[in-house]
């Protein structure tokens, strides 16, 4: 017998997307890393925000110390700059002007998009120029017979999405920052996110690129075809190169059709075992409508209720049992073109699965109200991780097999420890999460900190990226590597790969000006 529960009504409207800001407590990087030592680039003087003031005007330069935080302070309050001075362009000419500029005077500067990066790639270290692409934010742009779209490197994700939707097309791309990343952003940190599995990378859908070198120099790709082997693909090179190699200010995209018909199951399952079958039938039953499969464990589940402060979709009625029950949980997410037919693909997919006991529970979404409180429990971890102080992210590329040992060595390694406990507040490990997007064997290991702890990330790293290595995986399948990750890059990549990407590096910006101390 289906036993679907269906969901009543639309219960959760968590503030995901809606980054907060505070006034900082947070570290500087300089002390909390005082083995990097500031390179020898040149200082900002007055002459020098006089010229930005020329170029942009005065309203587009920030170097009010309270204005400068939001520039300064990254994402997860673990990483602070000290930047003095923030630029915001409105064309790609005023870019090229003030990174010529950079050039000459050998001033370092960190291109900065929406700054929702979960690496410490977006802000300054030491003193770097922030360029933040805030202000080009216009639609270029949009073919509504190929479905290409485009625009200023600093269109907001969403509303690109939102103008797509108006189209009867998708942005290829979604993931929880949606509503403050930028889609130059996405393309430098080459984001993946929630529907990869469906639309692929963004070095499938990217066709063309502009981008202000290093020097100044302006590459325009932007008129690139879908279908062309004439040379190099240069553009592949700035996709997922988080800033090092020049300033992103335009994008070419390729959008598909905009689904008709999306529906979610939302899925209880006693097993990583079971999460795994699960996959496996989605894929072969659900076929071509399958556009999502998330995952999530329980302990991610409570983080996302202690944060969304709402009953969990497979919550029992009784208000006393109100917490997540089962081990793991997916998210299947369908879309396609004809509901009737989705919707019956999906149901013969669920009572099959549930009858043969591979799933123990489950939800529908009934309407788009419901689809979008499903998915704040899956989107919503990112945030929750990050409430009780601090969190230590790691993105991580594994075979499906092993991918959930990586959590459970973690927090068997901390408990060896002594350093977690979600009770007692002396512990400084409040947990270890589990979640992601399994549909392309990427899962998101969170530890919850009371506070940035150096025993606690001298217990995890490097020890977490060797086991990684051992195990055959990536140590970044999607956030790149910023200032966290820049000395481990050796755990997933060659010796002859690290120098080629030295060569291009020192090819493209000799001075090293182009967000310095990160990546490589
Ligand atoms: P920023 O954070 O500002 O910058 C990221 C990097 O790109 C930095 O190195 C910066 O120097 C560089 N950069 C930014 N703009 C430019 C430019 N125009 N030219 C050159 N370099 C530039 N990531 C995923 O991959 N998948 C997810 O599912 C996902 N979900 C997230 C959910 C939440 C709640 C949050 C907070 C983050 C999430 N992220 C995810 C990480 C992050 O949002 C993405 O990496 C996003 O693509 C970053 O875009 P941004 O505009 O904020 O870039
Ligand atoms: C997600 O998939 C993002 O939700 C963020 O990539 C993951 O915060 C994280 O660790
Ligand atoms: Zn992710």
């Amino acid at each position: 017998m289906l036993m679907l529960q269906r969901v009543s009504k639309a219960r959760v409207a968590g503030p995901v997307g809606a980054l907060l800001r505070w006034s900082s407590t947070v570290r500087l990087t300089a002390e909390s890393y005082p083995q990097v030592k500031r390179l020898d680039f040149g200082q900002i003087t007055p002459q020098t925000v006089d010229f930005f003031k020329s170029v942009v005007g005065e309203s587009a330069v920030v170097t009010d110390q309270d204005d400068l935080l939001f520039y300064n302070e990254d994402q997860m309050r673990k990483y602070r700059g000290q930047s003095s001075l923030c630029v915001k362009p409105k064309t790609t000419q005023q870019v090229s002007e003030i990174v010529k500029y950079c050039h000459e005077h050998k001033l370092a500067l960190v291109p900065q998009g929406g700054n929702t990066g979960l690496v410490g790639g977006s802000v300054p270290v030491f003193d770097e120029i922030v360029l933040s692409l805030s202000g080009m934010n216009k639609i270029r742009s949009f073919d509504h017979t190929s479905g290409i779209l485009k625009a200023d490197a600093g269109l907001i994700l969403e509303n690109a999405d939102n103008f797509l939707a108006e189209n009867g097309y998708i942005f290829p791309l979604d993931l929880g920052a949606k509503g403050s990343c930028h889609i130059g952003g996405n393309v430098a940190a080459n984001a993946g996110g929630l529907r990869l599995l469906r639309y692929g990378s963004l070095h499938g859908s990217v066709l063309g690129l502009e981008v202000v070198l290093p020097d100044g120099t302006i590459y325009d790709s932007m008129n690139a075809l879908r279908k062309d082997n004439t040379g190099y693909d240069l553009k592949q090179l700035f996709i997922g190169s988080e800033g090092t190699l020049g300033v992103i200010t335009g994008v070419s995209i390729l959008c598909p059709a905009r689904p008709k018909a999306v529906n979610i199951a939302f899925l209880g399952l006693e097993s990583y075992e079971a999460v795994q079958n699960t996959f496996k039938r989605a894929r072969s039953e659900l076929c071509e409508v399958l556009s999502a499969f998330e995952f999530m464990d329980r302990q991610s589940q409570w983080q996302a209720k202690r944060f969304l402060k709402t009953s969990h979709p497979l919550a029992q009625d009784d208000p006393d049992v109100d917490v997540p029950e089962y081990p793991f949980y997916v998210l299947i997410e369908t879309s396609g073109s004809c509901k009737e037919h989705d919707d019956a693909k999906l149901e013969t997919f669920l009572e099959s699965i549930m009858e043969d006991g591979t799933v123990a529970d489950g939800v529908v979404s009934q309407d788009e109200s419901q689809l979008k409180t499903l998915w704040t429990w899956r989107e919503g971890i990112s945030e929750a991780s990050n409430m009780d102080g601090g969190v230590y992210k790691y993105d991580v590329s594994l075979p499906l097999p092993v991918m959930y040992d990586l959590i459970e060595v973690l927090r068997a390694r901390l408990d060896e420890h002594g350093l977690r406990s979600i009770s007692d507040a002396s512990k400084p490990v409040v947990d270890v999460v589990g979640y992601g997007h399994i549909g392309d064997g990427n899962v998101h290991v969170n530890v919850i900190v009371r506070e940035y702890n150096k025993t606690v990330e001298k217990c995890l790293e490097p020890y977490v990226y060797q086991w990684i290595s051992d195990h055959h995986g990536s140590i970044s399948a999607e956030h790149g590597l910023g200032f966290q990750k820049k000395n481990y890059i050796g755990y997933s990549k060659s010796e002859v790969e690290i120098a080629l990407m030295k060569d291009i590096k020192s090819k493209f910006d000799p001075q090293g000006i182009m967000n310095p101390y990160k990546y490589l």
